[in-house]
């Protein structure tokens, strides 16, 4: 097979010549890991794809975690995950965004973040395309990072940012509040979801990429909260809410994220030690399902933050 690369709209690429139905011998793999890592969001289309694929694709690029959530684990394959808009369910995952109601709206972030590990990298399968809206938003946070000034640079790496485990978005601090309110049904409590009570979680604001090296600017909006101990930095709190919302819409400018449209057939991986994501969010009513693989994270980047 010879792959073909081409960029996607401001970040990520498309990569073509490649069928999942296809034998994958060794050096065609090193060359999908090697676009995956230079990249960090990869698009592949048109591909004939089931879940037993999907897995073995996926395994490729490292080995696969099992989500925390068993619920939305698919019983026959552990790997996959299901992420299906149940009308049964919809209830809890509505909200209203300025007099429209959508679901499963979600904001910048990246997986398995609160819990400091994150999983280094996910594959998305569309199985059932939204007729309308469900799209998923992908952001280039190493590219976000090499776009800011040298001052800001540098002021940056010396600080570091916690994210606090939190499940009603209006007391998320960096999210757009503007026009928001919840369902009366969204869950109020970590344990409501059988979560544990999670600790804060403190990374540097520039995370080193633990693979590539690349510097990636670790800022996302779900879940902020605020930067450890900007005095030693040198900054007052002001200055540091002043730079922290700066550093938010630095990561909002379109010029770091494509947003993807899903067609059947479809698959995006993509570097969740780099990349965050998003989604659009449905109008209620409106079908769609994703199947899900997750590649491990073998790397603590992010550690908890203790009272003393
Ligand atoms: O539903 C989507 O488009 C993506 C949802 C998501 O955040 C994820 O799979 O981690
Ligand atoms: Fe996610």
């Amino acid at each position: 097979m010879v792959l073909n690369v081409t960029p996607l709209e401001n970040v990520g690429v498309e990569v073509s010549g490649f069928d999942i139905n296809q034998p994958v011998p060794d050096d065609l793999a090193r060359e999908l890991r090697q676009i995956w890592l230079e990249h960090g969001i990869v698009l592949f289309r048109d591909q004939d794809i089931d879940p037993q694929k999907q897995i073995e694709f996926s395994r490729l690029f490292g080995e696969l975690e099992l989500h925390p959530l068993a619920a939305t684990q698919s019983r026959e394959f552990p790997e996959l995950f299901e992420l299906v808009n149940d009308p049964e369910q919809e209830k809890f995952m509505v909200a209203s965004y300025h007099g429209e109601q959508l679901v499963s709206k979600l904001d910048w972030h990246m997986d398995l973040h609160y819990t400091g590990k994150p999983n280094h990298g996910a594959v998305l399968r569309a199985v059932v395309c939204a007729t309308e809206g469900g799209l998923t938003g992908f952001g280039d946070l190493a590219k976000a990072y090499d776009a800011l000034d040298d001052e800001t640079r540098a002021l940056v790496e010396q600080l570091e940012v916690v994210y606090t485990f939190t499940m009603q978005r209006r007391n998320m601090r960096f999210v757009d509040t503007e026009g928001y309110e919840p369902s009366p049904y969204s869950p109020r409590k970590p344990s409501q979801m059988n979560y544990p009570n999670f600790p804060e979680i403190v990374y540097p604001a520039v995370v080193t990429h633990p693979v590539t090296g690349r510097k990636v600017l670790e800022i996302v909006e779900l879940m902020l909260d605020r930067f450890h101990l900007p005095q030693r930095a040198g900054l007052c709190h002001d200055e540091a809410m002043d730079l922290m919302r700066e550093l938010v819409a630095h990561i909002r400018k379109p010029e770091f994220h494509y947003f993807h449209q899903w067609r059947e057939g479809d698959m995006v991986l993509w570097d969740n030690w780099r990349a965050m994501h998003s989604t659009t969010g449905t109008r209620p009513g409106t079908a769609r399902r994703i199947h899900r693989t997750t590649i491990k994270g073998d790397t603590i980047l992010g550690r908890e933050l203790t009272p003393h």
